[in-house]
């Protein structure tokens, strides 16, 4: 009966199970050897991390920075005396690779389209008949359509009787809250967000203008004709190129 006792007592004292049930049972070793394992997991990850993960540039996150803005166009088609037949289509199908050489180095932020009638002020009506001299009617207005679009699926319709323009973005301009202030980033992120992402820029870029050209009414012995509508139109590329100034806090301008 005794014997039989101390024989249980002893095989529930075996030293391995004895420390494995402390490990079980005492909370304080338990977290202990919790945070030891995850210490030594966390010891050879930090050091690589400090090593090759951390960039020389992560301490520019906490500096405050502005933005000094250098921008400018170049022509990238243009004629002056395009002269179009009534609904006559004048189509420019470009690409990318057809960028003049310097837009190819720079960093292109919009493509804007600009026509003019040139009809406008002097048209170039022509007058049949007796009763000319007498009256000979009045010209009526010309016009010119502009459809125009880039490789980022944006399209712009443009129509006048006299001249209009438009601009397509080809860079998602960055806001930011704290703004003109800029912080959080580090300098090659910040001229990272000013620079136009390849899909936006590669691709087609499609120009039609039309022409539409109206004769004003003919009087009674005199005929008006109207043969054409004179266009000029210009194609240009915006480039924009951004310094990152750190702001060192005491500005004139604030
Ligand atoms: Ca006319
Ligand atoms: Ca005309």
């Amino acid at each position: 009966m005794f014997m039989q006792e101390d024989s249980e007592v002893e095989l529930g004292q075996n030293p391995l199970e004895k420390s494995i049930l402390a490990l079980k049972t005492n909370r304080t070793v338990q977290i202990i050897s919790v945070l030891v394992g995850l210490l030594l997991i966390s010891i050879p990850a930090y050091s690589m991390y400090s090593k090759s993960q951390i960039p020389e540039d992560e301490y520019q996150r906490e500096i405050e920075y502005l933005i000094d803005y250098d921008y400018g166009s170049i022509t990238w088609n243009s004629n002056s005396n395009l002269e179009l037949n009534d609904e006559q289509v004048f189509s420019l199908l470009l690409t990318n690779d057809d960028f003049p050489e310097e837009a190819k180095e720079m960093n292109i932020v919009s493509v804007s389209a600009y026509i003019e009638v040139l009809d406008f002020n002097e048209d170039n009506e022509e007058t049949n008949g007796l009763g000319c001299a007498v009256d000979s009617g009045e010209d009526a207005p010309d016009s010119a359509s502009l459809i125009f679009s880039s490789p980022n699926y944006q399209t712009e319709l443009l129509e006048t009787q006299s001249m209009t323009g438009d601009y397509i973005f080809l860079l998602e301009e960055p806001e930011f809250m704290t703004f003109p202030f800029i912080t959080g980033y580090t300098i090659n992120e910040i001229e990272e967000m000013y620079e136009s992402d390849d899909e936006d820029i590669i691709g087609e870029y499609n120009f039609e203008i039309r022409g539409m050209v109206e004769a004003g009414d003919s009087t009674l012995e005199c005929d008006r004709e109207d043969p054409s509508v004179t266009i000029s139109y210009s194609i240009e590329l915006e480039w924009l190129e951004i310094n990152v100034i750190e702001w060192n806090g005491d500005s004139m301008w604030f």
